[in-house]
């Protein structure tokens, strides 16, 4: 392989990071389940609106390419290489009074944690038979939970495509053909092995192997963020007890894509600002100063729809999982007092 041809449209910080020299140096190298760099890059090439435009193969990928990841952690999370991850999931520590309680602004709240097996390799460079494998012990493992996190496994094979639309329109499950994750051999087999657990309420959900093997869902309407954090929490400790995830005491809970370790959790409300969002500067200054990522309605690389934004946190690596929380609740305070005074 030789350097990319990269062009003015090429903006990710995989293209900021990748000189000649980090690739002379990472070229040629393998990691033991045979992920390369050419694998790793190939989304941010193929798509030159990638915002990071690299993917791991696997735990041994961020050491093996450190040279290319480690700036990219350190710039999208504020992470050094020295720098340790920790964990705290107590809810009693989380500081979230409901925002929103007469229901004005925030329609729903979402808190999702992506997890992959620690004996497997990550969704980029798993076999089909490993796929299906995963598939098998996650799903069966979710429908031994009971209380209200008891539910049932719905595979994509097989499943209607009115009944698939649906779930993807309501904001369920995730949707199909995403170009990164083509790109990254993230949607090879599709659709197999892949599927969604839910309760009855939909309140608690997990993706079995889209972009990370597991993606733990705790949501609800309105904006009680400990209500939707305790859930989750509650689920994490219960998958805890029975499967073991790829974890590094320096990177966290190990995911395909970069922006998601650490933490590897993404706090989210769907807001509407109808003021504020006629004035994006002002907007933008809050959420910055916040650490907050704006994304649209239907989720990440789609647009805003009539004034109602998906607003979250930007980095889960390096800070702990009430702090992620408290990120998004403090953030969204603010927007919905500067909204009110608009
Ligand atoms: P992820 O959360 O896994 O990073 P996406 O940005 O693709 O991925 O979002 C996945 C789905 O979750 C999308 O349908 C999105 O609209 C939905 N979603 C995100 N936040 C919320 C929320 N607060 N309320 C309802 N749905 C949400
Ligand atoms: C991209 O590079 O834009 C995609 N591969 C998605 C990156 C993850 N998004 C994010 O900012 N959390």
């Amino acid at each position: 392989m030789t350097y990319p041809n990269f062009t003015k449209d090429h903006k990710s910080l995989m293209a900021k990071y990748l000189t000649k020299e980090v690739f002379e140096n990472l070229k040629g190298l393998k990691t033991k389940n045979g992920f390369t760099i050419e694998q790793a890059i190939k989304s941010g090439i193929d798509n030159p609106d990638s915002g990071i435009g690299v993917y791991a193969g696997d735990e041994e990928s961020y050491t093996l390419f450190a040279p290319l990841f480690d700036p990219i952690i350190e710039e999208y999370h504020g992470f050094s290489k020295e720098d340790r991850h920790k964990s705290n999931l107590n809810p009693s520590e989380l500081n979230a009074s409901n925002p929103d309680p007469s229901n004005r602004y925030i329609i729903s709240t979402r808190i999702r944690v992506g997890r992959n097996l620690a004996d497997f390799p990550l969704g980029t460079s798993i076999s089909k038979e490993q796929r299906y494998e995963v598939e098998k012990i996650v799903s069966t493992t979710l429908e031994s939970l009971d209380g209200n996190l008891e539910g049932r496994y719905y595979p994509l094979l097989g499943m209607n495509e009115e009944d698939r639309l649906s779930l993807v329109q309501d904001h369920f499950l995730f949707k199909a053909g995403d170009r990164f994750l083509e790109s990254a051999g993230l949607n090879r087999d599709w659709p197999s092995g892949r599927g969604i657990y839910h309760n009855n309420e939909k309140t608690f959900l997990v993706w079995i192997n889209e972009e990370d093997e597991l993606r733990v869902i705790s949501m609800q309407k309105g904006g009680n963020i400990k209500e939707v954090f305790e859930r989750l929490v509650s689920a994490i400790k219960e998958l805890e007890k029975r499967m073991k995830f790829a974890y590094s005491e320096h990177l966290g809970y190990i995911t395909s894509c970069p922006t998601n370790l650490g933490t590897a959790m993404r706090a989210s409300v769907h807001i509407s600002l109808p003021k504020l969002c006629k004035n994006m500067e002002l907007f933008k200054s809050i959420t910055n100063k916040h650490h907050l990522q704006i994304r649209g309605i239907h989720g990440e690389h789609s647009s805003s729809e009539e004034g109602i934004y998906d607003i979250s946190n930007k980095r889960r690596l390096g800070i702990t999982e009430v702090e992620c929380v408290q990120d998004m609740h403090n953030g969204i305070t603010e927007l919905i007092k500067v909204e009110e005074n608009l």
